[in-house]
């Protein structure tokens, strides 16, 4: 059989303007059908002409798409005109898993995979290529479809692998000749686990990554594993950066250190840098973490910092960080020479615009190389979604404004159009008044501490830096957005810098520990088995 494997549209704002992210998904899914023809389409990168892209879906006996939440209508346009080509259609990914009937009730989509998609795909290409197995459509577990009486049908949920080592290495000759690029850089993704044993509220990773008999799950590679797929992606493509792309790279530190000094042993970080997701309170706890990252030759982390107010951190259920940890992390992580891009979240229920705009000038004090600014967003299929819903919260179903771009809520103190004006300030105010003078002075300093950014310098002026400034122009974010409230910092700090101080200053003179964290219980029970 052939199957084209495609990675659905570009969006046209937010993280997209500045990377391009390699579809580890689809070529995951695709290892497990080695037998087949393979081709992937990669939107993202490919040229796309209607006419020409028919005529390939002619070829093609099926095709598996992938789809987050904004990418939906995408994902589902590209199933329509494949059907009419005569494909059989496959989508999955988080919005098929999230929101199954959304998808499955299409009649050009024949199986949405929820979850996990790996043996379920295999089931399901097994069950079109004749049926070997000789199964019956229910017996495929993990699916949904339109039944003969045109009844759409969940079948029973698809159990998560056990053990992860037991599926193959990604296809990554699927990616031949497709530049994907963070900021400029070449970069490459590898993922060692799955799932996250934290709970943040706004979070959809423990829906996708969990059995829904346990709360939670949390499952690894082991290390000759992930370093096989280490070395895989440097033979084949020596990319600048590998990503270690879970959402949480450092959620058990003993783990994290065994890998770390795996890497180190090998001799493999002098052929490249690396790059992780981390926790604030993690690094804060650890730092000898950030030592042994940096010796490692890690080089840019990605940092949920979320808010300024303790308050907001303890509603998204991260009551283990506070704003004086995010301070003391950044600064070790930045004075060791690795880049932070920090996620910042704009307007969680209870902020008002003068907190969301202390929250914008904390992230500018920080100095974080990097900052995604994100409207508070809910995304359909988590709890927090149904809880928005019923306060009547939920703004718009347009999916496409699900972007962490665009508002898709409001809040009890923000209406969704003063939520978009805070975005763009925090844009506007982050990066258009004096970041590029920042950043070059220290990118630019051949002995300085940032100095390897020099060799991949070009492509991060070209897709960060100006991808990143024509995005914001596209979206009408100038400094001419920038409110005088923002613009006052004094006034507009004065009252967080007493409580940023007290919140330090009480931990050290009541000697406050911060509780003990549930990755840190998780680490003890996984020590145990
Ligand atoms: C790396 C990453 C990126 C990269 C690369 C994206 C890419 N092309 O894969 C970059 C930085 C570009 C990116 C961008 C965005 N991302 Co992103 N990203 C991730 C991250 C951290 C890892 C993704 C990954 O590779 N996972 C490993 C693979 C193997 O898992 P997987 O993708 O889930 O695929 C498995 C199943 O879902 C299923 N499956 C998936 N597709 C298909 C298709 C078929 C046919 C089948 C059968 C099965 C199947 O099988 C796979 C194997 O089990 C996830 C969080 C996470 N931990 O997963 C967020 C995440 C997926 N991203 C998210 C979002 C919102 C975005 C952005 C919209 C953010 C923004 N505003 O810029 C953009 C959208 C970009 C776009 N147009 O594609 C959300 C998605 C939420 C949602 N409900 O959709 C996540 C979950 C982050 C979060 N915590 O909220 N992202
Ligand atoms: S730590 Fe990251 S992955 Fe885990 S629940 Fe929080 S946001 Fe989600």
């Amino acid at each position: 059989m052939k199957i084209l494997y495609i990675n659905p549209a570009r969006l046209q704002s937010g993280m997209d303007a500045v990377i391009t992210g390699a579809p580890l998904s689809l070529i995951s899914i695709a290892a497990m059908v080695p037998e087949h023809d393979a081709k992937l389409f990669d939107f993202k990168i490919d040229k796309f002409h209607e006419k020409k892209f028919r005529s390939e879906l002619n070829r093609y006996d099926a095709v598996a798409i992938t789809s987050m939440t904004p990418q939906v209508y995408s994902a589902l346009e590209i199933a329509k005109m494949a059907k009419e080509q005569g494909c059989t259609t496959i989508l999955g990914g988080y919005h098929p898993t999230l929101v199954p009937e959304f998808v499955a009730k299409r009649d050009y989509v024949d199986f949405t995979v929820r979850g996990e998609g790996e043996h379920t795909f295999k089931e399901v290409i097994d069950y079109i290529d004749d049926n070997k197995n000789n199964v019956s459509i229910k017996q495929i577990d993990g699916i949904s479809y339109i039944d003969k009486d045109g009844k759409v049908i969940h079948n029973n949920e698809r159990q998560l692998e056990h053990n992860l080592d037991n599926f193959p290495m990604p296809r990554r000759d699927l990616l031949k000749g497709k530049l994907y690029t963070y900021l400029g850089t070449t970069t490459r993704q590898v993922e060692t686990s799955r799932g996250c044993p934290h709970n943040c509220k706004f979070c959809c990773i423990i829906k996708m990554w969990r059995n829904s008999n346990q709360p939670t799950t949390y499952r690894t590679k082991s290390i000759s594993r992930i370093m096989r797929e280490v070395y895989d992606v440097n033979e084949r493509e020596k990319p600048d950066f590998i990503f270690f792309c879970e959402d949480n790279f450092t959620i058990n530190v003993k783990r994290t250190n065994k890998i770390l000094d795996t890497i180190i042993r090998s001799g493999i970080h002098s052929k490249m840098h690396f790059s992780c997701q981390s926790r604030v309170d993690t690094l804060y706890r650890n730092p000898d973490l950030i030592e042994k990252l940096y010796k490692a030759n890690f080089r840019q982390v990605f940092l949920g910092i979320e808010s300024v107010h303790q308050q907001s951190l303890d509603a998204m259920n991260k009551r283990n960080t506070t704003p004086a940890m995010v301070k003391q992390v950044v600064k070790s992580l930045r004075d060791k020479g690795i880049s932070i891009f920090g996620g910042v979240i704009l307007g969680f229920p209870g902020e008002t615009q003068r907190m969301v705009r202390q929250n914008i000038q904390n992230t500018i004090d920080l100095d974080l190389d990097c900052v995604q600014f994100t409207p508070i967003t809910a995304f359909p299929g988590t709890d927090f979604y149904d809880e928005m819903k019923e306060k009547g919260m939920i703004t718009t179903n347009n999916y496409k404004f699900y972007d962490l771009f665009h508002p898709m809520m409001r809040t009890p103190q923000l209406t969704s159009k003063e939520m978009y004006r805070l975005v763009a300030e925090g844009y506007a105010a982050f990066y258009l008044k004096g970041w590029l003078i920042r950043r070059a002075k220290e990118y630019l300093n051949p002995f300085g501490k940032f100095n390897w950014m020099l060799s991949c310098l070009g492509r991060l002026v070209k897709q960060g830096v100006l991808g990143g400034l024509s995005m914001f122009y596209s979206q009408g974010i100038t400094t001419k957005v920038i409110s005088d409230e923002l613009k006052n910092k004094e006034e507009l700090m004065k009252d967080i810098n007493i409580s940023f101080q007290k919140t330090a200053a009480e931990k050290s003179q009541n000697g406050i520990e911060p509780k003990p964290l549930k990755s840190e219980k998780v680490e003890a029970i996984m020590e145990k088995t």
